[in-house]
């Protein structure tokens, strides 16, 4: 390629070399990913153009609605990951359970992607950026058909995660654990071109990301910390700047390049946070945290989370270090902290009488 441009599939190529021990598999599954990423781009471009904005009629296992691209971009990403037979098991936002990919080839290969294909949808009609999410794990099992075990891994376990925002220009931006690294598509090509190397979310930032017309329903912590944001105090340049698209990809997008937060805490109506640990928080905190940059629950770390189901909730804190410990300090003082999965398990056990609980 001339001048001095680098593509996506020559950076993975040249990356590959950065795992010796890697055949080729997550290079291919990477450009993979790409590719039905341009298919969509494509899609959402012409969106306004075609019959294709609105629902289509069905809602997935969350009962939200199911908008007509949302389920384009599903099928896209799955087509492209069965042809591309280096991922065993597809596990999406859209549908309720595991995709096998069954080729016998795909049975036996030993990664598994997470995905959000179409992220932010209810902005799809108004012309407002959207974006995919993935991540990529390693299956654990040696032998048989893969199952949900093997996609119930901790964050801490990804081998790569990474985003693609459809906005005024089209980003796929991605991490395997070496930093992160960013490509804007150029269309005259039609090659995502590597445009933001080794990003670096600042450590301080002034942009905090919230649904604050959901502030009534918020934990204590979340309120104390949206005054704290709001309150004058020239030496730490607040009030900070308020931003929220409702669009994570783009929210957190503009805070990894300019500094911020992006909350989704618990509320009173959403007791578990609205998103998705495997396929929204997981791959945007290995990023962000690839990135120098923080992802919390309010109390613990995103990525160290067992998760316990596929659709599994969690509130989140994440974007710039010193922004999310402001903001983590703020809920150890006035919210209390709830318990986990195994903790509930716990005293169940103890209020039946079963002494000690498990272990
Ligand atoms: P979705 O996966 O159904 O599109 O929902 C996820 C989106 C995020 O992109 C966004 O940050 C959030 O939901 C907005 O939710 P709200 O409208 O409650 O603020
Ligand atoms: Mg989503």
């Amino acid at each position: 390629m001339v001048c001095g441009v680098k593509t996506l599939g020559q950076f993975i190529i040249e990356k590959q070399a950065d795992f010796p021990y890697a055949k080729g598999e997550l290079s291919r599954l990477l450009r993979d990913i790409g590719i039905a990423a341009k298919i969509v781009n494509r899609e959402v471009n012409k969106a306004g153009l075609v019959d294709i904005l609105g629902d289509v009629g069905t809602t997935n296992i969350q009962g939200e609605e199911q908008k007509k691209l949302d389920v384009y971009a599903n099928e896209q990403f799955i087509a492209a990951l069965t042809s591309g037979g280096e991922c065993c098991i597809v596990a999406t936002e859209e549908e309720d359970e595991i995709i096998h990919i069954e080729s016998p080839v795909s049975q036996n290969a030993k990664y598994i992607v997470c995905i959000d294909p179409l992220d932010g949808s209810s902005n799809i009609d108004v012309n407002v950026a959207v974006g995919t999410i993935f991540s990529i794990y390693r299956r654990k099992s040696v032998e048989g058909l893969a199952s949900l075990q093997d996609v119930l891994q901790k964050g801490t376990e990804q081998v790569a995660a990474g985003y693609v925002i459809y906005g005024s220009s089209t980003m796929l931006v991605y991490t395997t654990g070496k930093g992160v690294n960013g490509f804007t598509l150029d269309p005259s090509i039609g090659e995502f071109c590597l445009s933001h190397p080794q990003m670096k979310i600042p450590e301080t930032g002034y942009i905090y990301s919230v649904n604050e017309g959901n502030y009534v329903h918020f934990p204590d912590g979340v309120k104390k910390y949206i005054k704290y944001c709001q309150v004058e105090d020239v030496s730490t340049k607040r009030p900070y700047t308020s931003r929220y698209i409702g669009s994570m990809v783009g929210d957190i997008h503009r805070n990894l390049i300019k500094g911020g937060i992006y909350i989704y805490p618990t509320t009173s109506r959403s007791p578990n946070g609205k998103l998705r640990l495997l396929y929204e928080c997981n791959p945007m905190a290995f990023i962000i945290e690839q990135a120098g940059g923080k992802a919390s629950t309010g109390f613990d770390r995103i990525l160290d989370i067992n998760p316990a189901e596929l659709h599994q909730r969690v509130p989140v804190f994440i974007g710039s270090k010193n922004m999310v410990e402001k903001a983590e300090e703020m809920m150890l003082i006035y919210t209390e902290k709830p318990l986990s999965v195994e903790e509930k398990v716990e005293s169940k056990l103890e209020d039946l009488g079963v002494v000690g609980g498990i272990d």
